[in-house]
């Protein structure tokens, strides 16, 4: 296809100054050419500057949060000016376990995309359904939803420059995993979803990842599939050979 793959790593909250050292110094030289892959290591704010005065040529460094304002406040968070002054160019926005440990909503979802387009930073949005909404069959309406909000004043040309991470919640830390088609069938209801937004065009060229229990062993099997770009993985990428091992099966 001609969307290039993308391989995020969401550390979430792992890694010491030293641990991170570490990993970025195994992987650098190893990390495959941009124009083969985009690979990505989503890392704790506190963090952020160090990877980035270490990061190779073909490694790029993001947030897993930030606030909406450009500043203000709010004790302990972090402003998308001071997420793009560390040098970050990725911002995770609206992962599962901020939507259900802090209160993270569409709405807040949606003023962090316009932060992010505002100050050039690239979003990775997370969107994903729960169990429930699973068993009962509300997944595509769930999803709908959460686009169709995350998307308002978004414009297509930044709607193009997004990253979506499909995770469905119910796969993550439950033992019941989503299988590469029924992911990939998830995806392309996401694709048609963009598409009623804006446009075929849009919908082609956008990168849509898979996320929830990605391991070395099923990377494979689901890159293989029509519409997954890639994945977004937390445990397993935590290891830099693993780390490798996505980018390279990419
Ligand atoms: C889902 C995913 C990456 P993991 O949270 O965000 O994590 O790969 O550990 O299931």
């Amino acid at each position: 296809s001609k969307r290039i793959p993308v391989i995020a790593a969401n550390w979430k909250m792992y890694k010491t100054k030293d641990e991170a050292l570490a990993f970025i110094f195994a992987v650098n030289e190893k990390v495959p050419a941009r124009t083969e892959v985009e690979s990505i290591i989503c890392a704790p704010s506190i963090l952020l500057n160090l990877l980035v005065k270490r990061e190779g040529e073909n490694l790029r460094i993001g947030a897993q949060n930030m606030h909406y304002l450009d500043e203000g406040a709010y004790t302990g968070e972090n402003s998308p000016l001071q997420v793009k002054s560390a040098g970050a160019e990725y911002i995770l926005i609206g992962h599962s376990e901020r939507r259900s440990y802090y209160n993270e909503t569409d709405e807040t979802v949606n003023l962090k995309m316009v932060a992010a387009f505002k100050h050039e930073l690239t979003p990775i949005l997370c969107v994903g359904e729960v169990l429930s909404e699973r068993e009962s069959g509300a997944t595509k309406a769930v999803l709908d939803q959460q686009l169709e909000k995350a998307f308002l004043n978004i414009s297509a040309e930044q709607a193009l420059n997004t990253i979506i991470a499909y995770e469905p919640v119910w796969a993550i830390g439950t033992g019941k995993t989503a299988t590469p088609q029924m992911a990939n069938e998830t995806i392309k209801d996401v694709r048609a979803k963009v598409a009623a937004l804006y446009g075929n065009e849009v919908a082609d060229g956008i990168r849509i990842l898979y996320g929830g229990s990605v391991k070395p062993d099923n990377i494979k099997v689901l890159l293989e599939e029509s519409d997954i770009d890639g994945a977004l993985i937390g445990g397993a990428a935590l290891d830099p050979n693993n780390f490798l091992v996505f980018t390279e099966a990419a």
